[in-house]
């Protein structure tokens, strides 16, 4: 969350600035700002409240030229999301600061320097950072020195960039907590949160490690570690193309992702399926020899990436009887937790930087868990760099804030997770291993003739364009498929939606059902189905809308109120993977009647690095 770009050239720097902010708007939109040194060596800002379009607007009509600069676009945490909260933040004309994260003791140091004489001039907790450094700067004299310093007094997280009018040949920047990434140029250099705002001018890029501190000039980069040791960081060439920030021929980013599913699904499984097994080796070298030695699984996630974990368990413990509890990072982090033995630590997570995934994993090291594996879509994520084993999604880039290819990437991953643990303890029933590999290896054209039902989905989400409320219902492993359901509607159509267990309908939700509230479901051939059919039922009795996505052989028929959208044949274990496309589209196309930002919905950002 919230996006920073630096840049030190020999050329003026703000377009390539506003341009790496346009490309990072999906980690905050609701205030961004630019600053450089200018052409008389004097610090200029813009900033503007909303998105980067503004920013760029109002650039053209005031524009900023300099060759030292940085930018940001905020998901506000602390302080209203208005121009006066925007970053950069300045302290006396002569710094400028820009911050991914939360300063913990800004109350403090804001008190400590108010009686030093600071005047603040915003509600963030961002300003002390910039004002700390002032101080430390002139106590110092270098900036590089006074940075040091000052991050020794910061409690949190923080992702920095700093100028300085005093010195404008260097770029400054400190990592913890928050991600940063140097991008290599010929007698240029940049600075992103994310390597995909520099794709435009490089693809050679170091990342900095926690506790990392960088000064970045024109013709060299410097980097001291944690303990203020010259340290070389190694720079890593990037072969995936630029167009991953484009939207195609596609209106959103979301709608190209759903579609993307097929080809980056058949990305996360190439190397991995043997004739007929899952190569273990694929989950890393000691894989084999570690999963031998489990005996309980314990998944830690947030939103999207805890409901893949959820559809695991019922695969861990339906297919291989390996225990397996799931839980979301934000309160496994901070209860005290009874590990089982022999236990694998497995944090699911699109970015490898989710806040509370990464501190659960930290507080995992040490608590007696036998090794940690991360699923994950970056390679160079703080997760995959901090985790015994890794399993990478491969679903490149994901650029809408609703999660939609990473989440089925994920789903296929922890099913080779399952395959790979039920074949090493021979815990599997005869064949199935072999009949699961033939059923993923066919996975990717199945999922596109899903998607072919495109148009009946978009039919179907007419029903929701004036409603308020929806239930989604599921059993068994299609419960937390339901779950993912609810999410994405309320996410971007902003309707508000629960997701129910078919069975506990009677036990208070059904109160709620009367003709305005569609009640959804998905309904594969499944050993539950009768089961589901009764409560559908229960639903219709009460006058309930039905919207059903059902198996063709599961003899549900469209009728009164009952809309049936039939899906094709798919095997039995793989229906949560089909299932949750046809939900997708439902809530992307809801979303699009309701005239919402669908790629960037509000209050909401992708990629979690606070709390
Ligand atoms: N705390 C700062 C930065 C917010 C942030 O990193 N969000 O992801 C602010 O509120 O401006």
């Amino acid at each position: 969350m919230c996006g920073i770009v630096g840049a030190v050239a020999e050329r003026n720097i703000t377009a390539i600035l506003i341009e790496g902010l346009k490309r990072l708007e999906y980690r905050g939109y609701d205030s961004a700002g630019i600053a450089v040194i200018d052409n008389d060596g004097q610090l200029s800002r813009l900033r503007r409240s909303g998105k980067v379009a503004e920013l760029d607007q109002a650039q053209t009509l005031e524009p900023l030229s300099g060759r030292l600069g940085i930018a940001h676009t905020r998901w506000a945490t602390h302080g209203a999301p208005c121009e006066r909260n925007a970053h950069p933040h300045f302290s006396s004309h002569e710094l400028a600061v820009v911050h991914n994260g939360i300063i913990e003791n800004h109350q403090a140091l804001r008190e400590q320097l108010k009686d030093l004489g600071y005047l603040f001039t915003s509600d963030t907790d961002t300003e002390v950072i910039v004002h700390l450094l002032h101080h430390k700067l002139h106590e110092l004299g270098d900036l590089a020195t006074a940075l040091k310093a000052a991050v020794q007094e910061l409690h949190g997280a923080y992702g920095l960039a700093v100028i300085s009018a005093s010195q404008p040949d260097r770029l400054l920047a400190a990592r913890s907590g928050s991600p940063l990434v140097i991008g290599l140029g010929l007698g240029e250099n940049f600075l992103a949160s994310d390597p995909l705002a520099l794709r435009q001018v490089t693809d050679r890029f170091v990342y900095l490690e926690e506790g990392d501190i960088a000064e970045i000039r024109r013709e060299s980069v410097r980097i001291w570690d944690l303990n203020g040791q010259d340290v070389q960081r190694e720079t890593v060439q990037h072969q995936d193309g630029a167009e991953a920030a484009d939207k195609g021929e596609y209106r959103h980013f979301m709608l190209k992702e759903i579609h993307e599913q097929p080809k980056v699904v058949q990305r996360t499984l190439e190397g991995r399926l043997g004739d007929a097994q899952v190569l273990v080796e694929a989950f890393g070298p000691q894989a084999a020899e570690l999963f031998a030695k489990v005996r309980n699984v314990q998944i830690i996630a947030c939103g999207t990436s805890y409901h893949a974990g959820m559809v695991a368990r019922y695969w861990l413990e339906g297919l291989t009887g390996i225990p397996c509890q799931v839980e979301v990072a934000s309160e496994f982090r901070y209860r005290k937790v009874a590990v089982q033995p022999d236990s694998l630590f497995v944090t699911i997570s699109q970015s490898g930087e989710t806040a509370d995934t990464l501190a659960a994993l930290r507080n995992a090291k040490g608590a007696g868990y036998l090794a940690s594996l991360a699923i994950c879509n970056v390679a160079t994520s703080s997760l995959v760099r901090e985790s015994d084993l890794t399993l990478l999604t491969n679903a490149g880039p994901e650029i809408g804030v609703a999660s939609t290819k990473a989440f089925t990437t994920q789903l296929v991953g922890l099913l080779l997770l399952t395959l790979a643990l039920g074949q090493v303890h021979k815990r599997l029933a005869p064949g199935l291993e072999a009949e699961l590999v033939e059923e993923l290896r066919r996975l990717p054209s199945r999922l596109g003739e899903v998607l072919s039902m495109e148009k009946a989905v978009e039919k179907v989400a007419e029903l929701f364009a004036e409603k308020h409320h929806t239930l989604f219902l599921g059993r068994g492993v299609q419960y937390p498929v339901a779950m993912e359901g609810a999410l994405k509607l309320k996410e971007i159509s902003y309707i508000h939606a629960e997701a129910y267990p078919a069975g506990e309908l009677k036990h208070g939700p059904l109160a709620l059902v009367d003709s305005d509230m569609p009640v959804v479901t998905v309904a594969p051939n499944d050993e539950l189905l009768e089961k589901l059919k009764s409560n559908l039922q229960e639903v219709r009795a009460r006058g309930g809308q039905l919207i059903v996505f059902a198996a063709e052989q599961a003899g549900l028929e469209d009728g009164e109120g009952t809309h049936v959208v039939s899906m094709p044949h798919c095997h039995e274990v793989l229906a949560p993977i089909y299932y949750t496309l046809p939900l997708q589209l439902l809530s992307y196309y809801v979303a699009v009647l309701r005239g919402t930002d669908v790629d960037q919905p509000r209050n909401l950002a992708k990629s979690v690095t606070v709390e």
